[in-house]
């Protein structure tokens, strides 16, 4: 019998919950479940900023389902029409890019339910979301096992924050620091004091509407500042960083590494 239990919804407000990016966005989910075994408690599977399709995060869903680290699924775009096959191949937990406004953030939950509450077209019996059947009633239990996470990484997005957050549904709020640090004149610097000062309190606003707040960062000093903030989901890392630094690392050990190039631009 399938465990339809969305476990990182239900852990969100009782314990901190860390997690991986993954950016391989390999198609066979060969390093998605490398990942899902290295004991981290949620992964993003993103298909924002990596290549990733409907299909390859498929595969990457099937490849961490039998371990205990929970899938997250990041749409390119908040788009009602791909959230529906991203509900119906499986995915559970949506973390949904870019999000501006009250309007746009209550689209994205009624395109998590099904009618008559919100817009999500029925048809999931074919699909992966019932096990192609195989749960029982899947139709009238999905929607209390999807958790919508938004993602505020715009000053638009900051200056209708309270609007957002009235916004039921909505089980929480992302702060991409990456987006909102360029947006506020600090492009590659979420250190930044004045970004550090607008997160600190994003989080103390987001928690006083009793939502969940994530965020990420690989800077550890910044990592146990969130987890003394009780930010309750941090992604404290990227695969594709991991892999690269791992790789630099081993031959800076034995020699100074000095691309060949093949053409004068190296691109080719
Ligand atoms: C951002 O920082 O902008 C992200 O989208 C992810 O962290
Ligand atoms: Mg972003």
């Amino acid at each position: 019998m399938v465990d339809t239990v969305n476990y990182f919804k239900k852990r969100l407000k009782l314990q901190q919950q860390f997690g991986l990016w993954i950016g391989l966005a390999d198609a066979d989910g060969y390093c998605a479940e490398i990942a899902a075994n290295a004991g981290y408690d949620w992964l993003l599977v993103d298909g924002e900023h990596a290549p990733n399709n409907v299909r390859t995060i498929l595969t990457q869903l099937q490849s961490i389902a039998p371990y205990p680290s929970q899938p997250i699924v990041r749409p390119v775009v908040g788009d009602v029409a791909l959230i529906k096959q991203l509900l119906d191949i499986g995915a559970q937990t949506l973390l949904i890019p870019m999000i501006e406004t009250a309007d746009q953030a209550e689209l994205m939950v009624k395109a998590t339910r099904y009618p008559p509450e919100g817009i999500r077209g029925v048809g999931a019996v074919l699909a992966r979301a019932s096990r192609w059947s195989n749960i029982p009633n899947y139709i009238h239990v999905a929607d209390q096992e999807i958790c919508v996470l938004l993602q505020i990484e715009s000053k638009k997005g900051l200056e209708n924050l309270d609007e957002i957050l009235n916004v039921a549904g909505v089980d929480g709020i992302f702060i991409g620091p990456a987006d909102l640090s360029a947006e506020l004149g600090h492009r590659g610097n979420p250190g930044h004091e004045d970004v550090q000062k607008v997160i600190v309190e994003m989080i103390e606003k987001i928690h006083k509407a009793n939502k969940a707040v994530g965020i990420f960062t690989a800077d550890e000093a910044l990592i146990r500042k969130y987890i003394e903030l009780g930010v309750e989901f941090i992604g404290i890392g990227v695969d594709t960083c991991l892999l690269m630094d791992a790789m630099k690392q081993l031959i800076t050990k034995f020699k100074t590494v000095t691309p060949v190039l093949k053409t004068s631009n190296g691109y080719n």
